[in-house]
């Protein structure tokens, strides 16, 4: 399953799913069953990342994610059509699913994104119920956290492991969704990239997707998941699109290498690759030939 190796694809594989870190491969799993039904990608990113934010076990989205500095668990996710729709929660408390919460900012508002307690207000009156998300593990380890005391910014490279996903089906629509717990301990408020439409996710039906993870504040700044894209349209493989974010944070952020960024990228031809700042980030793709899950390249040392 693991392949040490660079994640080379062949051209025109559909459908296809590829999503970000090792928990990519039960979550492919439910979107493939939905593109190999002949569904829309848009359903199959959807049910995919929803195997994840249900999952306890995953500390970095939904149920059981890590809270932030006051003990609380806030959600961001967004979701994008190959059509450009698109849609947003931020800092969303006590609501398992926020990646149908945003589904639902798209299809049933005229906004893209909702935030906070209008968000939860608006996910109450669409029919999701309320629930704790804190569990006792992450309690325990919030616990544990305050009683060190503040730390520096070591949240870099620990506990990112959000889940970005892509699909392209058989019709050829590409979507994407990208949901997350974000930065653990974050200062209560704090919304990271996942979100933000260009940041943490991208998409251009003509073109491709790209999803990122990691340290969100470096892809905010440098509105990564969008250049991934740009690049793509202007003729760069996924590959070289991803490195060419990585690059430009790289270059502009002078801090970067204390901290980690990942970028998955699939284009329309059913081509993905990965990128990455920090060896150790993998990616899990499904087609045809099977789930495999690669090492991305690193800018600073080889992939593990
Ligand atoms: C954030 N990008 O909130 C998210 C956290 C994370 O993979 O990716 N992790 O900054």
């Amino acid at each position: 399953m693991l392949n040490p190796h660079k994640a080379g694809t062949p051209a025109k594989t559909t459908p296809v799913v590829v999503s970000t870190w090792d928990h990519g491969l039960a979550a492919n799993q439910a979107a493939w069953k939905v593109l190999t039904d002949g569904g829309y990608s848009l359903d199959a990113v959807e049910a995919g990342v929803r195997v994840t934010e249900a999952d306890p076990e995953v500390r970095t989205v939904g149920l059981g994610g890590y809270p932030d500095a006051s003990g609380e668990v806030t959600l961001d996710a967004c979701i994008m059509t190959e059509a450009m729709d698109c849609g947003s929660v931020a800092f969303l408390r006590d609501i398992k699913h926020p990646i149908s919460v945003a589904r639902a900012v798209m299809e049933h508002t005229p906004h893209v994104m909702l935030v906070g307690s209008g968000a939860q207000e608006f996910a109450l009156s669409r029919g999701f119920s309320k629930e704790n998300l804190l569990t006792a593990e992450s309690y325990a380890d919030w616990q544990r956290w305050r009683a060190q005391g503040e730390r520096p910014k070591d949240i870099n490279i620990e506990n990112h492991d959000t889940i970005g996903m892509l699909a392209l089906d058989n019709a050829g629509r590409l979507c994407g969704a990208c949901t997350t717990s974000g930065a653990a301990y974050k200062l209560h408020g704090r919304v990271g990239d996942s979100p933000i439409i260009g940041a943490g996710l991208y998409v251009d039906g003509a073109v491709g997707g790209a999803v990122a993870t990691g340290m969100g504040e470096l892809m905010m700044k440098t509105l990564g998941c969008f250049l991934v894209v740009e690049l793509m349209r202007q003729g760069a493989s996924p590959g070289q699109a991803c490195k060419g974010a990585v690059l430009r944070i790289a270059e502009k952020l002078g801090d970067y290498a204390a901290f980690q960024v990942g970028f998955v990228a699939l284009n329309c031809q059913g081509e993905s690759a990965a990128y990455c700042i920090q060896p150790g980030f993998s990616y899990a793709r499904q087609d045809q030939r099977g789930a495999v899950l690669y090492q991305s390249e690193a800018l600073l040392g080889e992939a593990i």
